[in-house]
């Protein structure tokens, strides 16, 4: 392999340049690469100034994720950055891209820094589950002050350069060209004589924190960050470089903390996250080479709660869409909730006024599917009803032009069966949104029996483009995600009919991480969607009288959820906050009776159990059937979709970390309680368990 690194000279000037694509990770070969650079730039005596700068896309994105847990080659980065600050003449640092993790700190090193405009520097690392491990948890606070660079450590949100600028985290930007406008700059600090400015040398004051400051930051952040290991540790590390005595004191401490963080169990599953979701992209037999469609318009028929979310995401990304509804009441309705979004999103500051403006113009209500003809995707999210899809299907395939995409946003009908009314089966395929579809990152995109490559490599390109996470799945009901849904959910409600209430369940799984339990979420997404799901299937669930028993009996009462103040909890006006509430104590403690069950005090470990283990155990038959390529990217789904905590991996990385042989015995302990129907171990769980396999990492056909 060629050096990643080499030096180059523009007179009195060194430039290294590192190239190590895609994203110049700091492999050992770069470390070792611009260590020797530094050393010779630094050595020769024609060389006034030294410029560090990155070719490619981006700058150093940080330390190579793939050698954490490896044995550490030497030179490591810690040296590199003192070599770096320690050097005799101003080393200058050019960022564009991102300047990441290890790689922001290499800057920190340098005793300049200049950016593009549209760069961005950050500590991404506490997704990971870790620290800045080299010096940046000790020299960011020496540029920015502590606060400041408290908030971009814990966060781990990138800062966009001119923020970092008035930070103090970077000296100048550069309009113009950033490798000249850098060379500039090194030769003013050498004519001006600019003292050398080592940030590890720069005192750090904490005199003007307030009293009790750390303890307020812990207060603030706790909601957000509980649960998880690495942002107390980030705080740690720079109360200790407060406390300590020198910088290399503080450093050491951060070292430590460092390692603590990497041994972590919720490190192991933010990494194996990481690149789960960068895997869902990748699909066996379509790469690169397959040919894409060009999406410039896109359509979509209903506007109710989906379809309007859904073009928004279009306009967002300067897609002009079209909306069809059946009626102008519901056009109207619709276009008015689109609109309300953006003057909302405007109103915080999330955008401007006329951006806001900009994408509303993007959008064309409509009222004749005609209007659709040049669409090249057309996303149908009408009512949840077979043969109404049917009926606009066989619509789009009179009007729509040769090659458009016709999608089905179904969360459970069949694919194919809808293809089939079509003449161009090839051209359909699943895009099935989360809702509120303009917000959740998470799209699975259902490949039929017959839709073709390019569709499907169209599809997940897009996904993309509007900003949204792809995970391919294959037909089956409930396709991945809401697959797994169901078993969580039948569980969670049998175990009300058995004794648990729904703030008992909710408590458990929310203090397992999931930002909010299964009831407040059936709430939000209305109980009458529920209900409407489970009458689809009447004849193959009623042989099971206590199967959503509870959902049920609140449909009967009108109790809808959150939407109408009171479904498994109650809501008072204006907030949305579940309460507690002693009609549906009652009501439960009613159907029980009905249906014979014998009410008894269930514990917290068998809460979680019984709700986790039908997704891991759903999980592994849809990874057996083929549905899921992957088990990362079942995990991907549970994360994105449905809030399964991060740190934990997901299901399926919950389950390995829990280990395989454990899990098999959980799930026959219960089958030996309820029987065979729910719990009969997936087969692929108990060849895994025998092999000592993994779930998160088995797929079938590797690519
Ligand atoms: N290590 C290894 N591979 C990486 C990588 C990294 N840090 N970052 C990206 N990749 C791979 C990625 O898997 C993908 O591979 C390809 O690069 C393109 O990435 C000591 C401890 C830089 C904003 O956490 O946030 O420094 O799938 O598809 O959308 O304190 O990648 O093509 O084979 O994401 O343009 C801290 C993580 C490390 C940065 C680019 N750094 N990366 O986004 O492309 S810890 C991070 C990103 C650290 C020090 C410590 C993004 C990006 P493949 P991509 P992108
Ligand atoms: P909705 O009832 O809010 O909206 C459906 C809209 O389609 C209505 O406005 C209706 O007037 C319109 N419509 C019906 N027939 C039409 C026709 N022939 N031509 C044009 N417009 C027509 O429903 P929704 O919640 O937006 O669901 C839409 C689809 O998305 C369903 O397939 C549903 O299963 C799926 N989905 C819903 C959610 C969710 O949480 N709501 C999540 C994912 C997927």
């Amino acid at each position: 392999m060629n050096n990643p690194v080499r030096l180059e000279k523009d007179t009195e000037v060194a430039v290294i340049i590192i190239d190590n694509p895609p994203v110049n990770a700091l492999s050992q070969a770069v470390r070792a690469g611009i260590l020797e650079a530094i050393e010779a730039a630094d050595s020769d005596p024609e060389v006034a100034a030294i410029v560090l700068r990155c070719a490619g896309r981006t700058f150093i994105a940080g330390a190579d994720i793939r050698e954490f847990g490896k044995p550490l080659a030497a030179p490591d980065l810690v040296s590199v950055i003192a070599r770096i600050e320690g050097a005799s003449k101003p080393v200058v640092a050019a960022i564009h891209g991102t300047a990441l993790g290890g790689g922001f700190e290499i800057t920190l090193g340098c005793h300049y820094r200049c950016a593009s405009p549209a760069a961005r520097v950050g500590f991404p690392e506490v997704k990971l589950g870790i620290l800045p491990g080299a010096g940046g948890t000790q020299r960011l606070p020496r540029l920015t002050g502590i606060g400041t660079a408290l908030e971009v450590i814990v966060s781990g949100d990138p800062v966009p350069a001119p923020r970092a600028c008035e930070m103090g985290a970077i000296d100048e930007i550069i309009d113009g060209d950033l490798a000249t406008g850098a060379i500039a700059a090194a030769r003013r600090l050498v004519a001006e004589k600019t003292p050398l400015r080592r940030t590890g040398e720069l005192p750090l004051d904490g005199s003007a924190l307030p009293d009790g400051f750390f303890a307020s930051f812990r207060a603030r952040i706790a909601a957000r960050t509980r649960g998880q290991f690495a942002p107390e540790r980030c705080i740690r590390a720079v109360e200790g470089g407060l406390a300590a005595s020198s910088f290399e004191e503080g450093r050491r401490n951060e070292r430590a903390l460092f390692e603590e963080c990497l041994k972590s169990p919720e490190s192991a599953a933010l990494r194996t996250m990481f690149f789960a979701e960068r895997q869902c992209a990748r699909i066996p037999g379509i790469d690169r080479d397959t040919a894409k469609r060009d999406i410039g318009t896109a359509a979509v028929i209903g506007a109710g709660t989906m379809g309007g979310g859904i073009a928004m995401n279009f306009a967002n990304a300067g897609i002009p869409v079209t909306v069809v509804e059946r009626d102008r009441e519901a056009l109207d309705r619709g276009l008015a909730v689109i609109r309300g979004n953006y003057e909302r999103s405007a109103k915080r500051g999330r955008i401007t006024e006329a951006e806001a403006t900009a994408r509303m113009a993007l959008i064309h209500p409509a009222l004749d599917m005609a209007q659709v003809a040049g669409a090249d995707i057309i996303i149908e999210a009408v009512f949840e009803n077979m043969a109404i899809k049917k009926q606009v299907f066989a619509a789009l395939d009179k009007v729509a032009r040769a090659g458009a995409i016709l999608a089905t946003n179904t969360s459970t009908l069949d694919v194919d069966e809808i293809a089939a009314t079509t003449a161009r089966p090839g051209d359909v395929i699943g895009t099935h949104f989360f809702s509120p579809a303009n917000v959740m990152r998470l799209l699975e995109v259902v490949r039929g029996r017959k839709t073709e490559k390019e569709v499907i490599a169209t599809a997940m390109g897009l996904a993309k483009k509007i900003g949204k996470t792809a995970v391919l799945s294959g037909v089956c009901y409930g396709f991945i995600g809401n697959r797994m849904l169901e078993g969580y959910l039948r569980e969670a409600n049998l175990l009300l009919l058995e004794g648990a209430t729904p703030s008992r369940v909710d408590k458990v799984l929310y203090d397992f991480g999931f930002p909010m339990g299964p009831f407040a979420m059936s709430d939000l997404a209305g109980i009458d969607v529920g209900y409407l799901v489970r009458q689809e299937r009447r004849p193959l669930i009623e042989v099971d009288k206590t199967y959503g028993a509870p959902g049920d009996a609140l449909y009967r009462m009108g109790r809808l959820g959150l939407k109408t103040g009171a479904g498994y909890f109650r809501y008072d006006k204006d907030n949305r906050t579940p309460q507690p509430d002693p009609v549906v104590e009652a009501l439960i403690v009613d159907e029980a009776k009905r249906l014979a069950i014998t009410r008894r005090d269930i514990d917290d470990g068998e809460i979680l159990e019984r709700c986790l283990l039908p997704l891991v155990n759903e999980g592994a038959l849809i990874l057996d059937e083929g549905i899921a390529l992957r088990g990362g990217d079942i995990d991907v789904v549970w994360n994105y979709g449905y809030g399964f905590p991060r740190y934990r991996g997901g299901p399926m990385f919950w389950a390995d970390a829990t280990g395989l042989a454990d899990i098999l015995a959980r799930i026959e302990k219960y089958r030996a309680r309820f029987g065979d129907r729910h719990w009969t171990p997936a087969p692929l769980i108990e060849r895994l368990a025998a092999s000592g396999g993994r779930l998160s990492d088995y797929q079938e056909n590797p690519s």
